[in-house]
């Protein structure tokens, strides 16, 4: 069996982390080997790149500097962690991807696809993921899920708006994308959630 790359996407507090962690178990219970990790960050110059993204400040933030950064993050954790995992036969679950950048930037912000794709092509060539687990849930219930957990960070402050237009634009994409994306309903009970989960892993690891 080749090694995946899988990521799992969604707006904020729809569930990410806590089924990551029944991917871990899934993947365990077959005995395939893979690496969890997450963007921003990844490596340790990555992470220091996701602290100063996350960070909220009085300064206003670039967008361009901002998708920048994102990718600076990525390319240090492509370079340094997920290719060479993925070179050694080792699946790869990573907490958000470029789908973010789309979704965030390109959507959120409003910078459109053209900035990102061309970063896109810069820093990764022809890598892209082999499936993407979308969580989808209304924005509401995510941000009072995520507001419940910690305070808010730089982008949690944003308004309902900006998250409607990264959930639409995560939607798009995964019409626009069927084959790679499978899109979960996050809003049903976790047991419910990781039901759709299993049957979307079994579909893709079973059938290689
Ligand atoms: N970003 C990132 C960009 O702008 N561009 C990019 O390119 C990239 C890569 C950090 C930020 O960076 C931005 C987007 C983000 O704002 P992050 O750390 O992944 O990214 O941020 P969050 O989305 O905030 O991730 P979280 O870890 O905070 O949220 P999760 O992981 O989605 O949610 P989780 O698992 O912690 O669950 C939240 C709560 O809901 C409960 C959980 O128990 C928990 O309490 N829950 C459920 N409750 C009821 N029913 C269910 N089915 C539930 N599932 C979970």
């Amino acid at each position: 069996m080749s090694a995946k790359f899988i990521t799992v996407e969604g707006i904020e507090g729809v569930g990410k982390t806590t089924n990551i962690a029944f991917i871990q178990r899934w993947l365990s219970g077959r005995g395939i080997r893979y690496l969890c990790t997450r963007e921003p960050g990844g490596t340790k110059l990555a992470e220091e790149l996701r602290g100063l993204l996350l960070k909220p400040r009085d300064e206003q933030v670039d967008d361009v500097a901002e998708l920048l950064m994102i990718f600076a993050a990525r390319a240090q954790h492509l370079s340094n962690v997920i290719e060479p995992a993925l070179r050694q036969g080792t699946t790869v679950i990573c907490d958000r991807f470029t789908d973010a950048t789309y979704a965030y930037q390109g959507g959120g912000r409003d910078l459109g696809t053209g900035k990102v794709a061309v970063l896109e092509q810069m820093v990764q060539g022809d890598r892209r993921p082999d499936l993407v687990l979308l969580l989808d849930l209304p924005v509401e219930t995510g941000l009072s899920r995520a507001k419940k957990r910690s305070d808010p960070d730089r982008f949690e402050r944003e308004q309902l708006e900006f998250f409607n237009r990264v959930r639409h634009t995560y939607l798009d994409r995964a019409g626009q994308m069927p084959d790679r994306y499978a899109i979960i309903d996050a809003s049903l009970p976790l047991a419910d959630v990781q039901a759709q989960l299993a049957d979307v892993l079994s579909e893709h690891f079973d059938n290689d």
